[in-house]
């Protein structure tokens, strides 16, 4: 699915933009359903998912929201046929290897003139794996300039391997050190796929556009890459969106697996 160009470009940079992997006709359908749920949750439930770390970024961030759903193939059909689309797994398979496992999905809408930022940050503090396998898809359902708060990353950034953060309404890091302006903007157009590291810095501005910024984020591992904790489990974590579970079960976190080793040893004695 990825030209070697693309490969070699994720490689050195921890991400890659393919564009049109959706037809506009898809993304304008997928759009559709993502406000159609959110309408569905916004009367049964608080939905707002802002970081508390983002409304220090500055006082244009102190009243903005970011709506979400977590694992939206449970709400809606029509995103678990998009998570199985050959399209996204083929590219996810020619980065991870030819097996690809889910391990979450979020659905992100940045409301228009308000829409949150989210600061600077790795994914892996969220739920670290012992090889590093893990990657996010984000899929644009709606164009996503600067304006709207495009993805805004470190580029080479998956080279310096885990980071310390500060665990403040969310992981992230200095925003001295690592401020969102100083990284490299990915504007996309509705259609477009972004994929990138867990390891790759990363954040995204405010949406200050007249319009939404609709997006699903696919959080894929290679199923031989075992949690090293048992940390933001998610409805669905294991199946497998492409190839096969070489191992034929769910993965258990590595620190229990040593805990579950040394207390079988002990029943053995
Ligand atoms: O969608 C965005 O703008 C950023 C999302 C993000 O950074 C995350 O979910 O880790």
């Amino acid at each position: 699915m990825l030209s070697a160009e693309q490969l070699a470009f994720y490689q050195d940079n921890g991400y890659v933009l393919v564009s049109a992997l959706l037809t506009p006709q898809e993304a304008a359908m997928y759009r559709r359903e993502c406000h159609a749920l959110i309408e569905r949750l916004s009367k049964l439930r608080d939905v707002d998912a802002t970081w508390g770390s983002a409304r220090e970024l500055g006082d244009d961030a102190a009243n903005t929201q970011v709506l979400h759903c977590h694992d939206v193939q449970f709400y809606s059909a029509a995103f678990s046929r998009l998570i199985v689309d050959e399209r996204l797994t083929g590219a996810a398979a020619d980065i991870i290897g030819p097996n690809v496992q889910l391990h979450h999905t979020k659905m992100f809408i940045k409301p228009a003139e308000k829409g949150s930022p989210f600061p600077m940050h790795q994914d892996r503090p969220y739920f670290p794996h012992d090889n590093d396998s893990m990657i996010a898809a984000i899929i644009h359902f709606d164009d996503a300039p600067l304006e709207k708060g495009c993805l805004r990353v470190v580029p080479g950034s998956h080279k310096l391997g885990a980071l310390p953060h500060v665990q403040k309404g969310g992981w992230h890091l200095s925003p001295e050190k690592y401020p969102l302006e100083s990284a490299t903007p990915c504007p996309a157009k509705a259609g477009d796929v972004l994929f990138f590291s867990y390891l790759t810095i990363h954040g995204s501005g405010l949406n200050t556009s007249s319009e939404a910024r609709t997006t699903v984020l696919v959080q894929m591992r290679d199923p031989l890459d075992p949690p090293t904790v048992r940390a933001h489990q998610s409805r669905g974590q294991g199946m497998m969106l492409q190839g096969i579970d070489p191992s034929c079960c769910t993965l258990q976190p590595s620190s229990e697996r040593s805990v579950a080793g040394a207390a079988m040893g002990m029943m053995g004695s």
